[in-house]
């Protein structure tokens, strides 16, 4: 490779469609949608510290959490990039109690459905530390012209046709798969294009990072609080004591082990049984990288990506990262059974 050549994101895409040859490019277009979304979020999350975007709206969203004046921003400027695509039926987003129609002023609408959690990290907004978009495409599963239904939406992880995130941190970078690998690209400012930096990444096998929010330690399953202990012992074959890391923003929290190598928690507690993260546009869409990057990703019993959605909020308790460190906390959950945890099940019990 010559040594100035760069491969855009547009450019990449392109070739990808070149390789298959009925492609009309229509999830190619729904790509570059992402992208200009992507970039003009990018460009509002950059100066927000400049102008009075920050703060939060007096809103709240329909989970009951605040609602600041960027995730709004993003939710709407994803909304209309991927309506204007024309390759989308509808779409799903955190911020919006039900999902959206799409359709053209003939009546058209396109075959796939998009779900997103637009600006995730909402806690970090306003501190200017990283926070991300993540996004989840699937085929719609109802004939192409006629409404989409939430069963469109109610799909396995393993149906995603693609999932990705961006990551506004100290650049900004779009990583994503179409399930042939993972691949990362950042953000040139100076010329506006996403450019590849990340080429078919790959997480170790085992990692030296744990991620989780220790606070509430008191409210986690016997289990969780097992492996908690596990990487902090002190043992040389194993590289133990592990570090801890956490950011309290899923997109970077999980980029980084993603790299280096870790494992990110957000169990179920006892205030919260089944945990905080949502499964179809937070845990899918990340579990699809994880794996496809070498990874795993479980809900402590099964694989994220096998769980069949019943409602488009769900949420799910949630360990990512590192495939060996991703087995030992599903061993230590085995072992100390949930429902042999009677304190843990009484006291979830008390808050239901
Ligand atoms: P949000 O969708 O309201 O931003 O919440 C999701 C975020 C994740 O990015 C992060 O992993 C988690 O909440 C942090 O939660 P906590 O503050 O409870 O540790
Ligand atoms: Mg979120």
């Amino acid at each position: 490779m010559n040594k100035f050549e760069v491969t855009s994101l547009s450019e990449y895409i392109l070739r990808n469609q070149m390789k298959i040859p009925q492609s009309r490019g229509g999830f190619s277009h729904l790509l570059h949608h992402v992208s200009t979304a992507a970039r003009i979020v990018n460009r509002e999350v950059n100066k927000a510290g400049l102008v009075d975007i920050l703060g939060e709206m007096g809103s709240t969203n329909i989970q009951g959490e605040d609602q600041k004046k960027l995730d709004i921003f993003a939710n709407e400027h994803f909304i209309d990039a991927i309506r204007g695509c024309g390759e989308v039926c509808a779409i799903a987003s955190e911020e919006n109690e039900s999902f959206i129609f799409f359709e053209d002023e003939m009546g058209r609408n396109g075959k796939y459905v998009f779900l997103m959690d637009p600006l995730d990290g909402s806690s970090n907004i306003d501190v200017n530390v990283s926070i991300g978009t993540i996004f989840s495409i699937y085929r719609r599963v109802t004939p192409v012209g006629e409404k989409a239904t939430m069963e469109d939406f109610l799909q396995p992880g393993t149906a995603q046709l693609a999932a990705g995130y961006v990551l506004y941190g100290s650049s900004t970078m779009l990583v994503y798969t179409t399930g042939n690998g993972v691949n990362g690209f950042t953000l040139d400012p100076s010329i506006g294009e996403f450019c590849l930096s990340h080429r078919k990444i790959k997480t170790p096998e085992d990692g030296k990072l744990y991620s989780i929010n220790e606070g509430n330690y008191k409210k986690f399953p016997k289990g969780v609080k097992k492996y908690i202990k596990y990487c902090q012992e002190r043992d040389e074959e194993t590289n133990r004591p592990y570090s801890s890391r956490y950011i309290g923003s899923l997109v970077a929290d999980f980029h980084r082990n993603l790299l280096k190598g870790g494992i990110f928690i957000y169990p179920e507690t006892e205030t919260a049984p089944n945990g905080k993260l949502r499964l179809l546009y937070e845990c899918n869409p990340i579990a699809f990288l994880a794996e496809q990057a070498g990874g795993s990703a479980s809900n402590g019993e099964k694989r994220i990506m096998e769980i069949k959605p019943t409602s488009l909020h769900e949420r799910t308790p949630f360990y990512t990262g590192s495939k060996n460190m991703v087995r030992k906390v599903d061993a230590f959950l085995e072992e100390f059974d949930l429902k042999s945890d009677k304190k843990f099940n009484s006291r979830c019990a008390s808050v239901k």
